[in-house]
């Protein structure tokens, strides 16, 4: 049998979208810049015109994970991530926000086989979150390397579902011949 691990080398066939929240734009562009420099020093292209790497813009946090699990179900991309910063304050308004956003991202990677790499922060002060965005640590970087980890982890394994299938003829095809229509559309899916 095997060990599979993702890897952080090889990057040039990765591809990934980056879901930002405009809502305290100060921290999530912070985030984004940190999420370009460990995905550029790690050889991807992370130019909006080239191939590699696209940005989407919403609102706030709370609308992250629609159009998260949308881009992932296009299965362009090898790994999502999502930045948005929901700061406490005070109003109850920050617990159905980050509960609900937490949940719809979790929910997206499950839904789809996508990784959707959870990069909202949650924090009760501006300044805990710019210090987790820069003036400490800036975690847009360890939400990159999810990302590259992830992306590459799935290449992996889709790659050995792919020599599964050729291995003892459980093509997709031949599933939904053998009345397994259920399982032919759900390793579509994956694959
Ligand atoms: N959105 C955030 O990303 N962070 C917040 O701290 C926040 N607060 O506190 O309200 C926030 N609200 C907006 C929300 O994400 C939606 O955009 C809005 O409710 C419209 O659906």
């Amino acid at each position: 049998m095997a060990v599979f691990e993702g890897t952080f080398v090889q990057t040039e066939p990765l591809r990934f979208a980056l879901v930002i929240g405009r809502f305290n734009d100060l921290v999530t562009n912070k985030l984004v810049e940190a999420c370009q420099d460990c995905l550029k020093r790690h050889g991807v292209d992370v130019n909006p015109q080239g191939s590699q790497v696209d940005y989407v813009y919403v609102p706030g946090s709370f609308e992250v994970p629609v159009v998260a699990r949308q881009l992932a179900l296009t299965h362009r991309y090898d790994a999502v991530i999502c930045l948005g910063a929901v700061i406490k304050g005070q109003t109850p308004h920050f617990d159905y926000v980050s509960s609900e956003v937490a949940k719809g991202i979790a929910a997206a990677a499950f839904q789809t086989g996508v990784p959707v790499i959870f990069g909202v922060l949650t924090t009760d002060t501006m300044q805990q979150a710019l210090e987790r965005a820069g003036i400490k640590s800036n975690l847009g970087w360890e939400y990159a390397m999810s990302a590259l980890e992830m992306g590459s982890l799935m290449r992996q394994i889709r790659s050995i579902q792919t020599e599964s299938y050729s291995h003892n003829s459980l093509s997709p095809a031949s599933l939904k011949s053998a009345n397994l229509g259920e399982f032919a559309s759900e390793s579509k899916e994956i694959g």
